[in-house]
């Protein structure tokens, strides 16, 4: 098996301090949690931004800030932008930080209900969001909520506006979309290409059975406060390192090694 990449999906766009005060919000929190994380085995970051007052952000000030940030502490970490944003924002808005031409982003491949809201990705969305990456060189990581985003992903493969190999990350468990059920895991990994890469972000409690299974299985892993804020039940984790260090002590007992970032960009073939 190859080596093990772990992403940390430290803040999102949902998930608040009243929740887990120890969720970073500040461009110097965002990136003490990055640090962190990469000493406990991270070589990716999944990042979201937020404003002074805590309020998601696409703004791409924002982010070149918290990019510094994070440049200045762990200079080799994978930056993966979101394209996700939070519910009920624009295309425009969405797509802001990829003018910052980051290495690696999150591409949606469809609409899906997302708690009381719709995450909305329509065609001509994807399209465009994809059609960008691909003249820019970003790597997208194909973000799959639900199983028909595989076969939309497979249309946009034989079109020519995403191209081989490709990366996915199921996001499971996210209500309004497939739940964390193992046998979604299963069937998903047997519907994608067989030269892909793929990993696992399991939301709330199937974030460590997945990421087990994952490990098991030769996938890669996301954790972080994005999916999931408790370490194990009723126990709050007190940064994201702890569930990405998590993670990393059941993989090296598994006898999984965990990849470097510089080991993560051959593997996800990230130029
Ligand atoms: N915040 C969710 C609505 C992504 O980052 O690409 C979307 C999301 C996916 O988090
Ligand atoms: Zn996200």
């Amino acid at each position: 098996m190859e080596k093990l990449i772990i992403t940390v999906a430290p803040v999102g766009a949902e998930v608040t301090k009243n929740e887990n005060p120890n969720v970073p919000i500040t461009p110097e929190e965002i990136s003490e949690e990055v640090l962190r994380s990469y000493n406990a085995g991270a070589s990716v970051v999944h990042l979201h931004a937020r404003d002074e007052s805590g309020k998601p952000t696409q703004k791409k000030e924002r982010y070149k800030k918290i990019i510094e940030k994070i440049k200045e502490k762990v200079p080799d970490i994978i930056i993966q932008i979101s394209t996700g944003g939070a519910i009920g924002m624009t295309f425009e808005e969405r797509s802001e930080p990829l003018e910052l031409n980051p290495e690696f982003a999150s591409l949606t491949l469809g609409t899906v209900n997302f708690g009381d809201g719709v995450f909305y990705n329509p065609p001509d969305w994807i399209k465009k969001f994809a059609s960008f990456m691909k003249e820019r060189k970003i790597k997208p990581e194909i973000e799959i909520f639900e199983a028909g985003m595989i076969d939309n992903t497979i249309r946009l493969l034989k079109d020519g506006i995403l191209e081989e190999p490709l990366h996915f990350d199921f996001v499971l468990g996210v209500p309004g979309g497939m739940s964390g059920d193992p046998k979604n895991l299963i069937f998903l990994i047997n519907s994608i290409p067989k030269n892909s890469t793929w990993m696992v972000a399991g939301i709330g409690k199937w974030e460590f059975p997945l990421g087990i299974i994952s490990v098991t299985l030769g996938g890669n892993v996301r954790v972080g406060f994005e999916d999931n804020i408790y370490l194990k039940k009723g126990v709050l984790a007190k940064s994201n390192a702890e569930l990405v260090e998590r993670i990393t002590k059941f993989s090296l007992e598994f006898g999984r090694e965990i990849a470097t970032p510089e080991e993560a960009r051959k593997i996800l073939n990230i130029k």
